[in-house]
């Protein structure tokens, strides 16, 4: 099995029975992500705590000495974590965790660690607890704030030594219960409480998959039908011309129209959307070190990649480009869907309330119903983050029972008071549209929200949340 696209990958396997959601808001006052509730008249900021934004043309300091940005011209600085203290930061990140043996080696949290102003992903050949014998083991990081559109930039120096490694430095949405993942308690706590969409694997970004010893990869592929669009296979240090094991500047630049791959402010791979289109989504950020083949001098080990800084750069512009995932509700995933699951969007309170439903959709096949036999308060919404801020502007298509003593399109935590769309009986598919919506704050919450007894419901199709001006 050549791992180069697999082990970057989350397991492709189908999620695991119903869950047991708790219903209603939940306790997060301890996390620096704030959960973003949206039952109308409770309704706490989004957290602050990301870096203020700078200039891109000034030089960015970081551990290792101060960086020309590399970004291009049209982003400005709106995420960094420059892996200086002396612990992982966990108000950014999650660890990836592993459900067990994954691939070639077990990923752990103490494979993780800060140190001398670099992130260290540790590889290494060691006892595991409950395991007998020395076992593979690495380490890695999923960031909990989501990105779009925007650019992607580390500096970064890998594991080279022996064959046995895969480094990545990659985006994809999480899934719950993904067993080569998603292991990390404070994962599943988030997508209880709303926070991430359940199932989120939509698309995959790979700035770069790193095999040890070996070579290079770079490129995109859809999560949601497993199909590779384009990527550069596997290149050697010296056909890329630089030495893995040095620090280098790694990055991509996802666009509506194209994903640019970049090493040390060089273009390598440049995918058109038009030619190999992708389903966009927000996605969590990854670094990771997998093991993921046996280890040609085990007794070498430990060894590290090591990470200076991951930078997030949005964009300034972005006029007219829809910023929601899964807008038409018509994303598949992977493995036999099941309705409950609504890609791409967070769902909270009754979240039995929400399902696909796959007949008489507006557009496609799929379309989202607010929904049950018995009385329910349910919200879908996405948090966008890291965006432009503008004049932006909101539409639906939606069908309504009528009856709800709420149903509600809205938009909130763009800077300014709550805007609402109340939704009436219409019979029959019917735009809505929230204009002159003023985002001053970077980031807007897209939400649907229904009250109703038994029998009522809202259906949703083809949202469009878009910079007008
Ligand atoms: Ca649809």
């Amino acid at each position: 099995m050549k791992p180069q696209r697999f082990v970057c990958t989350a397991a492709l396997v189908a999620l695991g029975g119903a869950s047991a959601w708790a219903l209603g808001g939940s306790d997060l006052a301890a996390s620096a992500i704030s959960n973003i509730t949206v039952v109308k008249g409770s309704e706490p900021a989004p957290d602050a705590a990301v870096n203020a934004p700078v200039s891109k043309a000034a030089p960015v300091s970081t551990s290792l000495g101060v960086t020309p940005s590399l970004a291009p011209v049209g982003y400005t600085l709106a995420f960094a974590d420059e892996f200086d203290g002396t612990a992982l930061n966990t108000a950014n990140w999650y660890y990836r965790i592993t459900d067990g043996k994954y691939v070639q080696g077990y990923m752990r949290s103490p494979n993780v660690s800060v140190t001398g102003g670099t992130l260290h992903l540790r590889y290494g050949y060691e006892a595991v607890p409950g395991v007998s014998g020395n076992q593979y083991t690495g380490g890695g990081v999923i960031s909990r704030p989501r990105f779009g559109y925007g650019y992607y930039e580390v500096r970064a120096k890998l594991y080279n030594a022996y064959s046995g490694a895969h480094t990545s430095f990659w985006s994809m949405g999480l899934r719950k219960g993904d067993v080569g993942a998603a292991f990390d308690p404070q994962i599943n706590t988030d997508i209880d409480a709303g926070m991430l969409p359940e199932h989120a694997q939509i698309h995959e970004i790979d700035g770069f998959e790193h095999d040890s010893g070996q070579g290079m990869d770079m490129g995109t592929q859809h999560q949601s039908n497993g199909t590779v669009t384009l990527r550069t296979g596997a290149k050697s240090a010296a056909q890329l011309g630089i030495d893995f094991a040095a620090w280098n500047i790694y990055a991509w630049e996802l666009t509506p129209t194209n994903t640019r791959f970049y090493l040390n402010g060089v273009l390598k791979l440049d995918v058109p959307t038009a030619s190999y289109p992708s389903p966009f989504a927000p996605a969590n950020f990854w670094l990771s070190l997998l093991p993921y083949s046996a280890n040609p001098n085990p007794s070498s080990l430990p060894g590290f990649s090591e990470f200076d800084y991951f930078h997030f750069y949005a964009p300034t512009g972005l006029l007219g480009a829809n910023l929601l995932a899964n807008s038409s509700f018509d994303v598949l995933p992977l493995t036999n869907p099941p309705t409950s699951l609504v890609s791409g969007w967070q769902e909270n309170y009754d979240k039995s309330a929400s399902n696909i439903i796959v007949t008489g959709a507006h557009s496609g096949t799929r379309a989202l119903r607010q929904g049950l036999a018995s009385a329910y308060t349910v919200t879908d919404k996405q948090d966008l983050r890291y965006i432009p801020n503008g004049t932006y502007q909101l539409t639906a298509y939606v069908k309504c029972s009528g009856g709800q003593s709420q149903a509600v399109m809205r938009v909130l935590n763009q800077g300014a008071a709550e805007i609402d769309q109340n939704i009436g009986t219409l019979a029959n598919w019917t735009q809505i549209t929230i204009g002159n919506i003023v985002v001053t704050s970077g980031q807007a919450t897209i939400a649907f929200s229904s009250i109703g007894s038994g029998g009522q419901s809202l259906d949703i199709d083809d949202v469009v949340f878009a910079r007008v001006s």
